[in-house]
This record gives structure tokens, sequence and C-alpha cells, in this order.
């Protein structure tokens, strides 16, 4: 099953209600991807435009040139595929010289009052396994998760094949 570390197989939040996901999420730990971008004082934001469409946008303190950091503000639109947990993002950033790109945006598994476990896989193996990818550990606190939502979150870690790869999200005030 899921533990077979198979993007392919990765489970995902059955019956994702997008409308239920709306509002402010905070960043409480994050897998980095090759060429780390978001590094801390990550807000994100999703709404729901009049057509359905779901959109975000994201604060944070972030690295470009390699190690300029700064605070910037990112935008996203998700495009739906036929599994409603899974989108495809198209980012950019409100300045130039921020990153833009195309994304998976899969929602693993959420309770939408408190926890949200986000993932992406950029490159795929060889054998199927994920070789560059990033997930988010979104909270609907800025003082972090529950106690009774940390051992689910352990859990879908666990099965996404990322537990230990994460490093705690700081906020700290710096955007
Ligand atoms: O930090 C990295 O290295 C990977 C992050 C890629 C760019 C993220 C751009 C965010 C655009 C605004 C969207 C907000 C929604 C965020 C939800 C989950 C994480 C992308």
């Amino acid at each position: 099953w899921a533990q077979d570390c198979q993007v392919a197989n990765v489970q995902v939040m059955p019956n994702f209600d997008r409308s239920r996901y709306v509002g402010t999420w905070y960043a409480v730990a994050k897998k980095d991807p090759v060429g780390l971008f978001l590094r801390d004082n990550i807000v994100a934001t999703f709404a729901i435009r009049e057509d359905g469409t779901m959109t975000a946008s994201a604060e944070g303190r972030v690295i470009i040139l390699n190690n300029w950091e700064l605070c910037a503000k990112m935008f996203a639109t998700f495009e739906d595929t036929p599994d409603p947990a899974k989108f495809k993002m198209k980012y950019w950033g409100a300045a130039t010289h921020l990153q833009t790109g195309d994304d998976l945006h899969w929602v693993i598994d959420t309770d939408y009052e408190n926890y949200a476990v986000h993932y992406s896989c950029r490159e795929i193996d060889y054998d199927g396994t994920c070789l560059d990818g990033y997930s988010f550990i979104f909270s609907r606190h800025p003082t972090g998760l529950r106690a009774e939502d940390q051992r689910i979150v352990t859990q879908r870690k666990t099965e996404l094949c990322l537990l230990g790869k994460y490093r705690r999200v700081e906020h700290n005030s710096y955007c």
C-alpha cells in the first residue's frame, strides 16, 4: 500500500472539500525540495473564485540567488484534476526576481480546522519513488499543531516515506 513509496500509490484526502479548506494556514514543518525557496515565516491563504477555481497567496521568507533572503508575496492558481485532492499549481511572485513554476499540489490529509498535510513531487525516479519533492505541514494555529494532531501527522509523514526529513518552520514575525 502507500508505504511502498511509489508516488502513484500515495493516498490523498478522500472527498476533499475545498470550501472547508479556505482561509489561513501556518506552515509548521517542511520537507524541502532541491533548491530550497520558502524558508520560514510561511503563511498561506486559500480562497475560491466565483467560478470555483481555488487560488492561494503565501507570504514568507525566501532565499533567492543562493543566499539573498527577503520576505516575499507569492500567488498561485490551482487547476483541477479528476481527483478532488490533486491539483496542478501555477505560481508566481509579486516581484520579478521570485520563482515561478508549475508543481503538483496534493492534499494528503486535513481535518480542515487544525492540521493539513501537503505533498508535491517534482520529479519521479526510474523506480517510481520521488526523486525531488517537497511537503508542508500546516496548522490553523500560529502556535503549532495540537498534541492530538501530531500523532496523525507523524503517521502521514511515514506513509509519504518522508519521516525524519522535515524541519521546523519558524514564525518569529520576521516578515
Ligand atoms: O519552498 C520551496 O522550495 C518550494 C515551494 C514552491 C513555491 C511555492 C509558491 C507558493 C505560491 C502561493 C501559494 C500558496 C499555497 C501554498 C500551499 C502549499 C505549498 C506550495
